[in-house]
């Protein structure tokens, strides 16, 4: 049987700001070719008949390889950082680091990112009624503020959340700090300095400057002031 060609024909659907930034910084490490094409949810495009037919679930991120649909930021993540093992971007798999990471990106995608679902989109567990809906909100402030201190604990002493090195764990996170500045967020988060460390160590690398940059083109999200030069031209970012 032949092999399938390598590198497979990558095409990532993501909208700016969205969970699929954490894939899309991913692909830009990975140094694999691959496009990008935005689905602003904010304007509904997932929700257009031509994405739908192409990803049912109607959600980003998407990944096509070779044709066929992936999605699950977590099996995207996993799936390109074993296209490129050389790039160390996760652990080999089959090691307990390999399984911590996906300790880590399960908790993200289960905890995290459900507990900032629930704060911004409370009508996508509390249905139609107002005061379910306020109920879904004010439990997602709590179990977000748990969450991130869950974060905060976990992260330990290492530079990263897998150890010294960086890793597509550490993309995922970096999603979910900026999320943490949102405006619809109300009340004191608790205090985050390794996370906020952690955040500020991926921001230094060129793959996700170039990516934030490209996917502020597309809708020009605000960053946190902390993250000086985000307005730098992509040119002298590479
Ligand atoms: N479990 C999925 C969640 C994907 C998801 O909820 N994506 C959001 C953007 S962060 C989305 O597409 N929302 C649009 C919608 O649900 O209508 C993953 O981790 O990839």
């Amino acid at each position: 049987m032949n092999a399938p060609p390598f590198p497979p024909e990558l095409i990532l659907y993501y909208s700016p700001k969205a969970c699929s930034l954490a894939p899309h910084i991913v692909l830009e490490e990975s140094g694999l070719p691959y496009a990008a094409r935005a689905v602003n949810i904010r304007a509904g495009e997932h929700l257009r008949p031509e994405y739908l037919q192409l990803n049912p679930s109607g959600t980003v991120p998407a990944l096509a390889i070779d044709g066929q649909i992936l999605t699950e930021s977590q099996a995207l993540l996993s799936y390109l950082a074993d296209l490129v093992p050389e790039r160390g971007l996760l652990p080999r798999p089959g090691t307990l680091a390999r399984a911590r990471a996906h300790e880590w990106m399960n908790f993200i995608s289960s905890s995290l990112h459900a507990a900032y679902r629930s704060v911004f989109r409370p009508q996508s567990y509390g249905g139609d009624r107002p005061e379910v809906v306020e109920a879904v909100r004010a439990q997602g402030h709590e179990r977000l503020a748990r969450a991130l201190q869950t974060v905060e604990r976990r992260l330990g002493d290492t530079p990263y959340a897998l150890g010294e090195a960086f890793s597509a764990v550490d993309a995922y996170l970096f999603v979910f700090y900026l999320w943490s500045f949102d405006e619809r967020l109300s009340g004191e988060m608790p205090p985050r300095p390794r996370y906020r460390a952690l955040a500020q160590r991926v921001w230094q690398r060129g793959a996700v400057r170039r990516v934030v940059a490209r996917e502020r083109g597309v809708r020009a999200y605000e960053l946190p002031a902390e993250m000086a030069g985000a307005d730098a031209p992509l040119a002298d970012l590479a």
